[in-house]
C-alpha cells in the first residue's frame, strides 16, 4: 500500500471503522461524548482542545471553562486518547527566564511538534482578542512567547515543519466579539518571534450557506502526498445564532498560500444532542487531530456544543479522493 500520509507510525490511535450506511467521508466516534459536564473540580466544560501523540502516549491542551465562566488553559495526558488525566490546575505560565507571565483567559489551543519542541497557540487576550503562542519541552514548564500577531485575530494553527526555510502560521483576523466575518491568512517567520508576508489564504462563502459567515483553521495541518490537508469550521448564521460545522482544504504541498481542492459540503454538521445541546447549541469545532501514516486513519478531536469533547475518524484515501470529487470551484 502506498502511504498517503507523510509522518510517523500511530497504531495506538483511537479507531472505529465506518459503520455500514455513513454516506460521507467523516464518521462519529460511538463511544462520544469522550469528556463530559463538569470533568474537573476546576471546569465545567472542556471542549475545543488540542491532543497530540508522545512517546508512545498522549499529551493534551484543554479548553476549560472555569467555574466562573472564564476560559483557561489546563494539560493533561492519556494512555489511549480517549481516557484523560486533566489538570487539576491551569497552567502556570512563565516567560523565558522562569517568572511568572499568566495569561487572561485562553480558549481554543492547538498543539503542534515542530523540530522536537512542542508549541501551543490559542486564542489570548493582548487588549482585545489575539494569538498567543507558548512552547514546553517536558510538559512541565510552559513558557510563553511573544504573540505573533496583532490584534484582533483567532484560530492561529503554525504548520508542523518549516516550508523554504520558514515557520508558517495560518491565522483570521476578527474583532473582539462574536465576530460576523472571517477569513483565514498565511503568515510567515524566520525565527517564530517576527512575523510577515501576510497572505489572504481562503474566503468564506463559496457555492453554499454552511461557510457563508466566516471561516476558520481547524487542527494542525496533515502532510500527504497530495498536499496539507487541513480541516478547518464554517459558520453559518440563522436566525437562532451561529452554527459551526467543519469541512476540509488541500493546499499545495510546496507553497501552502495556494487551495488545490476544498470541500464544497460539509463534513460534519451538528446533528447529535451532543453537538445541538449544550452551553452553546450548533457547535462542532474540530482543534486536533491525529494520525497513522502506515494506514491513512485520522482522528479528529472537535469540541460539541461548547461543552463536551468528541472524536470522528476518516481515511486519508477516501477523504481526498471525495475531496477531488465535490471540491467548490474557484
Ligand atoms: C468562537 C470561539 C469558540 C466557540 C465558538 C462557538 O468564537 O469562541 O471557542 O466554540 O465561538 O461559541
Amino acid at each position: 500500500m502506498t502511504k498517503t500520509i507523510i509522518g510517523k507510525a500511530l497504531p495506538n490511535i483511537p479507531w472505529e471503522p465506518k459503520p455500514a450506511g455513513c454516506p460521507g467521508p467523516v464518521w462519529r466516534f460511538s463511544q462520544n461524548p469522550i469528556i463530559g459536564w463538569n470533568p474537573i473540580s476546576k471546569a465545567a466544560r472542556i471542549y475545543n482542545s488540542a491532543v497530540l501523540p508522545v512517546d508512545g502516549e498522549f499529551a493534551g491542551v484543554f479548553r476549560g471553562d472555569q467555574k466562573n465562566g472564564r476560559a483557561t488553559l489546563f494539560f493533561g495526558r492519556s494512555k489511549d486518547a480517549l481516557k484523560w488525566e486533566i489538570g487539576p490546575d491551569p497552567i502556570n505560565w512563565v516567560d523565558e527566564k522562569g517568572n511568572p507571565k499568566p495569561i487572561s483567559y485562553g480558549y481554543d489551543p492547538r498543539f503542534v511538534e515542530i523540530e522536537n519542541r512542542y508549541y501551543i497557540t490559542w486564542c489570548d487576550d493582548m487588549h482585545g482578542a489575539s494569538i498567543g503562542l507558548g512552547k514546553t519541552e517536558d510538559f512541565k514548564t510552559f513558557v510563553r512567547l511573544p504573540n505573533p500577531l496583532m490584534p484582533f485575530n483567532r484560530n492561529g494553527v503554525l504548520f508542523p515543519r518549516k516550508i523554504k526555510d520558514k515557520y508558517l502560521l495560518l491565522s483570521r483576523p476578527s474583532d473582539s466579539g462574536h465576530t460576523p466575518f472571517g477569513d483565514i491568512f498565511i503568515s510567515e517567520s524566520p525565527d517564530m518571534v517576527h512575523w510577515g508576508n501576510h497572505q489572504w489564504l481562503m474566503g468564506k462563502g463559496g457555492q453554499g450557506w454552511w461557510q457563508g459567515t466566516k471561516i476558520g483553521a481547524g487542527p494542525v495541518p496533515i502532510e500527504t502526498t497530495e498536499g496539507w490537508l487541513l480541516f478547518y469550521h464554517g459558520v453559518s448564521g440563522t436566525c437562532n445564532g451561529f452554527v459551526y460545522s467543519f469541512g476540509a482544504v488541500l493546499l499545495d504541498i510546496d507553497n501552502p498560500g495556494k487551495v488545490l481542492y476544498r470541500t464544497r459540503d460539509y463534513l460534519l454538521t451538528p446533528e447529535k444532542d451532543y453537538e445541538t445541546v449544550g452551553f452553546v447549541p450548533n457547535v462542532a469545532f474540530p482543534c486536533a487531530n491525529i494520525c497513522d501514516a502506515d494506514t491513512g486513519k485520522i482522528a479528529i478531536y472537535y469540541g460539541a456544543a461548547d461543552t463536551y469533547t468528541a472524536l470522528a475518524f476518516t481515511q486519508a484515501d477516501e477523504l481526498l479522493d471525495y475531496m477531488k470529487k465535490n471540491s467548490e470551484d474557484f
